[in-house]
């Protein structure tokens, strides 16, 4: 982004800091996050066009086995999925996963009313029902955007029909235990009267399979990270210096949690809309936190948020779980 631009965003930050552009929200998330005593930035941000492309990336890497497990588990439990659903269900889809797991459960359940993915990101939700349109002609998609944390109205084709919400990839381990009670209690209410669940999570494992799973041999889960610095460079007039930054992936016991980090390498200052933030050596921005759940954990968890377990399914490793769960 050159001069102009990010001078026209400080300004719009100043004049009205509270009007909701997309670019102003990354804006002041950066600031704040990096204004911190401990630095961090949201994981949300890690999504523009090229850290989607790198996410498609991971999600192909021999390391990551999240997206194949889950995938797998949907392949091999659809038909039980459909049974325990029933007919005539309205699909609400939280954030537009990939097309091909929603495409296996849209194949499986019987006479789906209508498909709602909702998302923050418009362009996404084009492609996704795009896709999906064509290989379902019959279904009805009404895809809604919003920020599925605390969407408040389904569109109206939704209403009068038992629906079935679906949230994979265990985005779900974004969130602290607090967040992700306060989420799912928000989507009983969206799902209402006899409203299921259907959500991937991942489960806790061995260090040694986690920790590659988020820190690649071919260092896709690196650039993944860093994006996030080149796209503070590109639309907030930052100069990061990304060759002195270093990504970093780590179990947390204690949380039950992996985290990454961007590592500073040195002492340095880099500066963001015309603000000057500085850099211990080995100092981190915190950048991702992605919680793992025993079945019983986070049964427990969906518990406290009023629903109750139907049936979970694990692989044969007990590496992913899928939970159906009910209001
Ligand atoms: C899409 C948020 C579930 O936490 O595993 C992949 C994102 N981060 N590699 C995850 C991610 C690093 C992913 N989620």
């Amino acid at each position: 982004m050159d001069g102009e631009l990010a001078l026209e965003l400080l300004d719009e930050l100043v004049e009205a800091p509270s009007r909701a552009s997309p670019r102003n929200e990354f804006a002041q998330a950066v600031l704040a996050g990096l204004s911190q005593h401990r630095k961090s930035i949201p994981c949300r941000f890690f999504y523009d066009a090229r850290g989607s492309e790198l996410f498609e990336q991971i999600t192909a890497l021999p390391e990551y086995y999240p997206t194949r497990v889950e995938t797998e588990l949907l392949r091999a439990n659809a038909a039980e999925i459909a049974w325990l659903a029933g007919a005539d269900r309205v699909v609400v889809e939280f954030g537009s996963g990939s097309s091909r797991k929603t495409s296996l459960l849209l194949e499986a359940l019987c006479r789906v009313r209508a498909y709602v993915p909702i998302d923050i990101a418009g362009e996404c939700l084009d492609e996704a029902a795009s896709w999906l349109r064509q290989v379902h002609p019959n279904l009805t998609i009404e895809p809604m955007i919003a920020d599925f944390t605390n969407a408040v109205t389904l569109p109206s084709l939704a209403r009068g029909w038992n629906r079935l919400g679906f949230f994979s990839g265990s985005t779900i381990g974004n969130l602290d235990h607090r967040e992700a009670v306060g989420f799912l209690a928000h989507a009983g209410r969206l799902l209402g009267k006899n409203g299921l669940f259907l959500i991937g999570v991942d489960l806790k494992k061995s260090p040694s399979i986690l920790i590659p799973a988020y820190n690649d041999a071919k260092g896709v889960t690196a650039e993944f990270n860093l994006n996030l610095l080149a796209r503070i460079n590109r639309e907030l007039g930052g100069n990061f210096d990304l060759s002195r930054f270093v990504h970093e992936a780590i179990w947390n016991e204690a949380a039950g949690r992996m985290e990454m980090y961007l590592r500073s390498l040195a002492d340095q200052t880099a500066r963001v809309l015309g603000r000057s933030f500085a850099f211990a050596a080995g100092e981190r921005i915190h950048t991702e936190n992605s919680h793992k759940y025993s079945v019983a954990e986070f049964q427990c968890l969906a518990s406290t948020a009023g629903w109750r377990p139907v049936k979970a399914w694990t692989d044969d490793a007990e590496l992913f779980s899928l939970h159906l769960l009910s209001v």
